[in-house]
């Protein structure tokens, strides 16, 4: 007799669950009566080769000291932003440079991913091409690419500069990618917008015209799991069942094209 195993998902999945029973992901659990601190909220993974400076690039945006030692595996940041119109709270992965393979499968489920590269230290541009590959290969369908950016870090001396804008924007602009540069030991004004305009550009993804012709957020929780964002308010029955319709075509979308991708 065929016995039916329930599927626990991939790894990167799981974790997500794991990581959102910790963190109180309340899309869809909360209780009546909720006030929200927030409208929505989404994932950004923070990528590059150790010793760019990603946690203290977090660390100054989120306002806490820089670390002292250097971070293992992932670590969690998080605060809110006024965009749209909306109060958007954003959880930050810091992911160590020695966990590539763990933080691709954490970028699944994130709308942006911010590459980092030490604007003084050659090797840290020329990896991030196979930083880039490595998280694009990873099984997002085509509908949910998250918004990929890159980061210089430590740009405040320029004497000791070894990778120039120049290389960078092009490098940007073929890959389809915004390019900020910045440093976490200034006064942190130009961290502060380089980040606003990722979390907006990420906002603006889903942005729709209102009736006065302002922009404003479609906050349909459907269209903000497509770009792997989640409303912070209990779901209506009828949006569970569309939010689970959406969830099973992604599932067949992400089969697909993995099985498009053992043919070539
Ligand atoms: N000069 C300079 N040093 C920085 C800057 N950001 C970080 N650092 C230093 O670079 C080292 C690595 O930083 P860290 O944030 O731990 O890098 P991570 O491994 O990418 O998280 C630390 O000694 C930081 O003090 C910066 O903007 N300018
Ligand atoms: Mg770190």
């Amino acid at each position: 007799m065929l016995s039916k195993t329930k599927s626990k998902g991939s790894f990167g999945s799981r974790l997500q669950r794991a990581l959102s029973s910790t963190f109180g992901d309340q899309s869809e659990e909360d209780a009546d009566g909720f006030v929200p601190e927030y409208d929505f909220g989404f994932d950004i993974a923070v990528l590059g080769v150790a010793g760019v400076g990603k946690s203290s690039l977090l660390a100054k945006e989120c306002g806490f000291a820089p670390p002292a030692t250097r971070s293992l595996g992932i670590h969690f940041m998080e605060r809110t932003y006024d965009t749209l119109g909306s109060v958007v709270r954003v959880r930050f992965l810091d992911v160590d440079g020695g966990a590539l393979d763990l933080g691709c499968n954490v970028c699944r489920d994130a709308a942006a991913i911010i590459l980092c590269y030490d604007v003084t230290n050659r090797s840290t541009f020329d990896a991030i091409p196979n930083i880039l590959s490595a998280v694009k290969s990873t099984s997002v369908p085509t509908s949910h690419q998250p918004l990929f950016t890159l980061v210089g870090t430590k740009n405040e001396d320029p004497s000791l500069r070894a990778v120039y804008l120049d290389e960078a924007a092009e490098f940007a602009e073929d890959n389809d990618l915004e390019l900020y540069e910045t440093s976490a030991v200034l006064d942190g004004s130009e961290t502060a917008d380089a980040f606003a305009q990722i979390v907006t550009g990420v906002c603006k993804l889903v942005e729709v015209q209102d009736e006065d012709g302002g922009v404003t957020m479609n906050l349909d929780p459907v269209v903000l799991y497509e770009r792997n964002m989640h409303l912070h308010r209990p779901l209506t029955a009828t949006e569970r069942i569309r939010m689970r319709g959406a969830k099973r075509a992604r599932v067949a979308e992400t089969q697909d094209e993995t099985e498009e991708c053992d043919w070539l």
